[in-house]
């Protein structure tokens, strides 16, 4: 209620922010949450509570009246459509530069992501956050992190011969005759779910091509497994559809929070101000960055410093096809849960993880999301005339991130004789250089924050998501979102409560 006190208010439900209010509650401290997006526990008309992917509508997209799909064309056909504006579980929220997707809704990324849940080499680690012990990292943190968030192998004699991993092992006979290491990776789907959807016992999610709008079923997202452990300890409290757009210094101590309580067409009907003595930034690296920014440049928090909005990366990411030759079907049936992954990043600087391209049909195409070395950084900056946040993302910096894609697919392409597919993106283009699934950075680790996520000039202010990470994994970020957030949450328990 407005005018409440709360010893610690999160700032969204994603995975920094989970792992927050878990570890807090545990520790004897009520937490309340704030996210802008809604619950997710209610079925729509067609009795479920998720839309599928290729069936897009109104549940879908944040706060959109067309879809923005990833993939925009199929075949050379146009695929996006009209929806209803709504507060939908996917932003594709456009900066000059560059869409950046994100999940919009309790438990966050975890709600739309493909679940793979990769931990980076430890060789490349020191890279990837340079102020942060890899002792402790891969002793205790990460295996913490893949054990709360109920991270497991897939079962290799299933996978051999599943119908819907057809995609994956014909990935892997390319990626192997061309030299490139096959790396399995680890997800959090439910893998003995996903044998009974083979099977034919069980609603289908992923064998439905579920995954960017929600699944239905299978996959353990943070609202079955770090959240519902706070919960259970009567210590947390949840809102949806509140938006924090102010925190400021409280004349009597702690900080003054304002929220908007939107309905589902993105009104604001309500604002609400309370008194936190803590609040945590994990709106997502996009949406702390943001906030952040704003806020240093307003006036409400001036003492920020001048690293907040900086350090920000697309974690290299660019997506393409290539087009098998005929006896090489991918399979009409292909799991949503990517289990796979081309190591190239010694030589090359790619990543590439095998992608699904779940069409309901015979595709004869190889799909890929890589992650690669893209040296560029953007910025955040607050816009005086339009009151707005920017980034100075330049979409020319995806060409280092294309030559590194190159390294694998042009050699593959070379060995079996195929080549790119230019009908997924519109407009004839090879590459998905337009988007990111894997911001990251804006209050860096060790510079808009101590080595803890403690923001510099405020006491009791903390960032605890990817904004903390200065652009880049090496692989895709859940997992080490999630380790950072354990090892910086330990030592705030431990020492500022
Ligand atoms: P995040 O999960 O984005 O949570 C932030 C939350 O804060 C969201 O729920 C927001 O709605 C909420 N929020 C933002 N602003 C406000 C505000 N002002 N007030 C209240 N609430 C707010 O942050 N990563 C992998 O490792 N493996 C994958 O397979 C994978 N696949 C992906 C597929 C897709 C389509 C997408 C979009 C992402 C994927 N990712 C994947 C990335 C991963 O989901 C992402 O790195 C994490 O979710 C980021 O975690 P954070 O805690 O930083």
């Amino acid at each position: 209620a407005s005018g409440a006190h709360v010893p610690v208010l999160v700032v969204g439900t994603g995975y920094g922010g989970c792992v927050a209010a878990l570890r807090l509650t545990v520790a004897g401290v009520d937490v309340h949450m704030a996210e802008m997006g809604m619950a997710w526990d209610t079925p729509g008309p067609d009795g479920k509570i998720f839309a599928n992917t290729t069936r897009p509508d109104y549940r879908s997209f944040w706060l959109r009246t067309r879809t923005r799909q990833p993939l925009s064309n199929f075949l050379g056909f146009p695929l996006d459509k009209d929806v209803p504006r709504h507060t939908g579980i996917l932003d594709a929220e456009d900066f000059a530069g560059i869409t950046v997707y994100q999940g919009r809704g309790v438990g966050g990324g975890s709600l739309v992501n493909g679940g793979m849940a990769v931990t980076p080499r430890r060789d490349l680690f020191p890279a990837v956050l340079p102020t942060v012990d890899p002792a402790e990292m891969y002793g205790t943190y990460y295996p913490r992190a893949t054990a709360g968030l109920g991270v497991t192998p897939v079962d290799p004699a299933w996978w051999e011969a599943a119908d819907c991993y057809q995609y994956a092992r014909v990935g892997r006979r390319h990626a192997e005759r061309s030299g490139f290491p096959f790396v399995f990776v680890p997800n959090v789907y439910d893998w003995d779910y996903m044998k009974r959807e083979a099977a034919g016992g069980v609603p289908r999610s992923a064998l439905e091509g579920e995954v960017i709008y929600g699944n239905n079923h299978g996959k353990k997202t943070l609202p079955k497994t770090y959240l519902a452990r706070a919960a259970a300890t009567g210590r947390l409290a949840v809102s949806p559809l509140h938006e924090v757009t102010a925190v400021t210094p409280a004349p009597r101590g702690g900080y003054t929070v304002t929220l908007e309580r939107l309905d589902t067409t993105g009104v604001t009907v309500e604002t609400k101000t309370v008194t936190a003595d803590r609040v945590f930034f994990a709106a997502g690296s996009v949406g702390t960055s943001k906030l952040l920014t704003r806020l240093k440049a307003t006036g409400a928090l001036p003492a920020l410093n001048d690293q907040i909005g900086k350090g920000w990366g697309d974690n290299g990411n660019v997506m393409c096809g290539r087009a098998n030759h005929m006896w090489d079907p991918t399979g009409k049936l292909q799991s949503a849960m990517p289990t796979a992954g081309i190591d190239n990043w010694d030589a090359g600087g790619a990543f590439a993880e095998v992608a699904p391209l779940p069409t309901g049909i015979e595709t004869y195409a190889s799909f890929y999301l890589s992650i690669t070395k893209n040296p560029h950084r953007a910025e955040f900056r607050w816009n005086p005339a339009t009151r707005n946040v920017e980034l100075t993302w330049d979409r020319a910096w995806k060409q280092a991130s294309i030559d590194a894609a190159r390294t694998i697919f042009d050699r593959i392409n070379a060995k079996e004789g195929t080549i790119y597919r230019t009908d997924l993106f519109g407009g004839n283009r090879i590459w998905g250089d337009h988007l990111t699934y894997h911001p990251l950075g804006g209050a860096v680790l060790g510079r808009a924050t101590d080595n803890h996520g403690r923001l510099h000039g405020y006491d009791g202010l903390y960032v605890i998501d990817g904004a903390l990470i200065p652009g880049n994994t090496t692989v895709n970020p859940f997992v080490t979102i999630t380790a950072l957030a354990e090892r910086n949450i330990e030592h705030i328990v431990a020492n500022d409560l």
